[in-house]
């Protein structure tokens, strides 16, 4: 096979080289979070006062992590280390509405971050001569913006199609010959038997390959997708603390996700007891991003559970690859590509006074699509044998809910004491989605 590299000297770097980069990055970016409060502080106390106390890498476990938490606490401006002036776009976790995680970029993080998804979309094998479709939500997610400029940057014709309308997707499939697309798996599943129900036919279609990611997927639902719609499926993966996209990227190779470890720094830890994991073994990632002045974040707990690949990639690229995500050492969902806390649902629904004491938050599978339904037993009072005031009370909370999650959930009302109380600890989520990762 012949690769292609976007940036063949940093692709290819041998790891001494790569090393010395990385820490005269990790210097510049301890030196941007002393800008900020909350850096100023934690690191303050950790005795890392200036980049010069950072020798080495191994230094790097004087640094305290950073969670989500610290992140919503600091909301708005408390990990903001540039001038406001210099800000040019700001971009927020989806399943955070309460109190957001938001990430500023200065126009060069902006060109750093399109250099990376750049890098992702060109290693396999993407030309100038690829028509890019982006089927996936612009807006505060990063996933539209990011892959728009990437796309851009290599010099794609970019179709900003966002997400969802299967019959105009088709349409601009059609008339401009689109050779890529991006969506998350479950949206390039829901295509593909659009496509059957509404006949159009595959030869009409001039797709090559697809890039799916957002949300956890198996290697089989991968090779469904492939085989269902003829593509090459290529796993993708970020998250908005680290920019979003573009943090780590399947080569054409397919065996585990390189991770460019010139802009971010990763390691895996035990959740448990945060020790760092034996080489090779599943833990939650932990990543530094290296390419961003105006919202450094230094050693972040993504939460994401992976474990990294040991031994070169055939590819020739020297940055290490990590495993498909196979969950999460928290409690947050992704239904649909988006980031649900139960706690965001329970805060909606109790804030409600014709709500009772116990509710359910169920998923499943409908068709390819995930379904969220809420479950929710209603005070006494509020129970009647009168259905109009509980569908008023029904669309109320749909709306909602719907308002603070951004999915549209079905919502059933139940009477006072009707719903399973589990006898240990409440057990409000049922996710009885197939686990096949
Ligand atoms: O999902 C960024 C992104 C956009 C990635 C487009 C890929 C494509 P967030 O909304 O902040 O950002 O969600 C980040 O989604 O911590 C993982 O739990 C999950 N996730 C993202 N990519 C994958 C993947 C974007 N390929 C959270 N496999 C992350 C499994 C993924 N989970």
């Amino acid at each position: 096979m012949t690769y292609q590299y976007w940036n063949e000297k940093i692709e290819t770097m041998p790891r001494d080289d790569l090393e010395k980069l990385q820490l005269a990055r990790l210097k510049d970016t301890v030196g941007f979070a002393l800008r900020t409060p909350f850096y100023q502080k934690r690191l303050g106390e950790a005795g890392v006062k200036s980049p010069d106390d950072i020798r080495s890498l191994a230094d790097l476990a004087r640094i305290p992590f950073t969670t989500k938490h610290d992140l919503r606490d600091g909301f708005p401006y408390g990990f903001l280390a540039v001038p406001r002036e210099e800000v040019v776009r700001l971009h927020a976790s989806s399943g955070t509405t309460g109190a957001p995680t938001t990430i500023y970029f200065n126009a060069g993080d902006i060109d750093r971050w399109t250099a990376y998804v750049a890098r992702c979309i060109y290693g396999t094998g993407c030309t100038k001569s690829d028509v890019f479709q982006n089927m996936i939500t612009y807006g505060l997610f990063t996933g539209g913006l990011g892959f728009h400029a990437g796309g851009e940057r290599v010099g794609m014709l970019v179709i900003p199609s966002g997400a969802g309308n299967t019959t105009r997707q088709f349409r601009l499939m059609q008339d401009f010959g689109t050779t890529v697309l991006h969506a998350t798996p479950s949206f390039l599943l829901h295509v593909e038997s659009r496509m059957r129900e509404e006949g159009v036919a595959r030869e009409s279609l001039r797709l090559k390959r697809a890039f799916a990611g957002a949300e956890p997927y198996s290697e089989d639902t991968r090779r469904r997708i492939e085989e269902l719609l003829h593509i090459d499926v290529y796993n993708s993966y970020g998250l908005s603390e680290m920019n979003g996209p573009g943090v780590a990227f399947e080569c054409q190779e397919k065996k585990g996700l390189h991770l460019w470890e010139d802009g971010y720094l990763a390691e895996i830890i035990d959740p448990e007891s945060c020790e760092s994991a034996a080489e090779g073994q599943s833990g939650e990632l932990v990543l530094t991003c290296l390419c961003r002045e105006a919202t450094p974040i230094l050693r972040y707990r993504t939460r994401d559970l992976t474990a990294f690949y040991t031994g070169p990639c055939a590819c020739g690229r020297t940055h290490r690859r990590i495993r498909r995500i196979t969950g999460r050492s928290d409690d947050m969902l992704i239904i649909n590509g988006v980031n649900v806390f139960p706690s965001q649902i329970e805060e909606v629904i109790m804030a409600m006074r014709e709500v009772g004491n116990n509710y359910l938050i169920e998923i499943e599978k409908d068709g390819v699509l995930d379904r969220l339904s809420v479950k929710i037993e209603v005070t006494p009072e509020s129970f009647s044998d009168d259905t109009r005031p509980l569908n008023a009370l029904k669309e109320k909370i749909r709306r909602t809910l719907q308002a603070s999650i951004t999915i549209n959930p079905r919502v059933e009302l139940h009477e006072s004491g009707s719903l399973p109380v589990s006898e240990g600890k409440a057990v409000r989520v049922r996710d009885k989605r197939p686990k096949d990762v």
